[in-house]
């Protein structure tokens, strides 16, 4: 079937009912393991020389089909499914390193994958560094005769500073080093880093590609032969994976991404704006306020600037906590993308293990708050949020 637009794809792409009984939803194959019908069949299948399921953790064909269809959405070759963001960031950066290898990270990172890194570092000496990557020639300085890897979140989780994927992807080439992007905060909908020249996708589905805060999973695309590499290394042996009901929900949550990003945009422009005047507000972070430093770079990147808004309270910690303390409506609670609008304190919550010097230097302050924007009214978001603000 001919490749069709981002808004069909994801209700269709992977799915053919008539071979399902004529069942509009996709069956979940709710099993560990897969019958051969004879020892022969066993046999050719572990070779490798015959098609078809030998047990679940190798693969599924419900999942399969949840790796078909992010595979089309981030337009690459092979998709492979994990059992939370983690596993994926954790196969995908293991699978691409050896010990004496170096990691060139992005300014900052989510918490966990800091942590990693760090693991990494200490157990198996493959060292990381951060960096700003804002132009060719630092990067080139920081790219020594180790480097394997750069790592990059764009926009950063929880700074929304930006990396200018195109950008790095072609000096990446002149050194053959591959590019992994962790693309979660913007979804397949809003960017995508394989058409800038990257190698692989990360996502921690958990986040917008389910959106309705119910199920931990992370997926990767990328090419086939290193997507068939790590399947048979890191998926299959460290064994991250995701189960078969998990995947029939992210399939779900994935037919309505288009038009949940459209109002999560909509709703997050709406309150960067109001909430940037608020007195109580020392500055906003969000891609899309005409003063955000990169907002060229976000408009020539992303289609659009995504639901997340950081920003700092005037005053200090206790300022932050007594804000999110008088919220109503707004749930305090980690993660994102979920029809609720959620807000959380990176610096003792997502990024706690960041030891506060990193943090510092991330930009990650005591005063600074991560809004994810949910799909309520606008009006009422903003209602809560400024009663919240009056009292600080
Ligand atoms: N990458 C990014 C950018 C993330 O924000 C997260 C989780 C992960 C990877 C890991 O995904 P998980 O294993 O949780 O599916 N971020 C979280 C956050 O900001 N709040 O709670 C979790």
């Amino acid at each position: 079937m001919e490749t069709k637009r981002f808004e069909t794809e994801v209700i269709h792409k992977g799915y053919h009912a008539l071979q399902h009984h004529g069942s509009l939803s996709p069956p979940i194959f709710q099993t560990s393991t897969f019958v051969f019908d004879t020892a022969e069949t066993g046999a050719s299948r572990f070779a490798g020389e015959q098609e078809g399921y030998i047990y679940s953790r190798l693969s599924n064909p419900t999942v399969a089909m949840l790796e078909e269809r992010i595979a089309s959405m981030e337009n690459g070759e092979k998709g492979l499914a994990f059992g939370s963001g983690m596993a994926a960031v954790s196969a995908i950066l293991i699978g691409l390193t050896k010990t004496g290898d170096h990691v060139l990270c992005s300014e900052g990172v989510y918490g966990c994958t800091f942590g990693l890194l760090q693991l990494m570092e200490e157990k198996f000496h493959i060292t990381h560094d951060f960096h700003p990557m804002h132009n060719e020639e630092s990067i080139r300085a920081a790219i020594t005769d180790h480097t394997t890897v750069i790592y990059i979140e764009s926009p950063i989780n929880p700074t929304m500073k930006l990396v200018d994927l195109e950008m790095v992807a072609g000096v990446a080439k002149e050194y053959g080093i591959p590019v992994v992007v962790d693309n979660t905060f913007s979804s397949p909908y809003l960017q995508r880093p394989l058409d800038l020249g990257c190698d692989v996708v990360i996502h921690s589905a958990t986040k917008y590609l389910c959106g309705h805060g119910d199920v931990i999973g992370g997926l990767a695309v990328g090419s086939k032969e290193l997507m068939s590499h790590l399947a048979m290394t890191t998926q299959k042996d460290i064994g991250g994976v995701m189960s078969p009901f998990d995947a029939w929900l992210l399939l779900r949550g994935i037919k309505t991404l288009p038009v949940r990003m459209d109002r999560h945009c909509e709703n997050a422009k709406k309150l960067a704006d109001l909430i940037k005047e608020h007195p109580a507000v020392e500055k906003v972070l969000f891609p899309g306020d005409t003063d955000f430093p990169q907002y060229e770079l976000a408009n020539k990147q992303m289609r659009n600037a995504g639901g997340l808004i950081s920003f700092e309270i005037k005053g200090d910690k206790a300022a932050a906590q007594k804000f999110m303390n008088s919220l109503k409506l707004t749930k305090i609670a980690v993660s994102l993308g979920d029809a609720e609008t959620l807000i959380q304190h990176p610096a003792t919550m997502t990024h706690a293990v960041v030891p506060e010097e990193n943090r510092m230097k991330m930009g990650i302050t005591d005063q600074l708050l991560r809004l994810s924007v949910g799909l309520e009214a606008w009006e009422d978001i903003w209602s809560d949020l400024q009663q919240a603000l009056n009292q600080v």
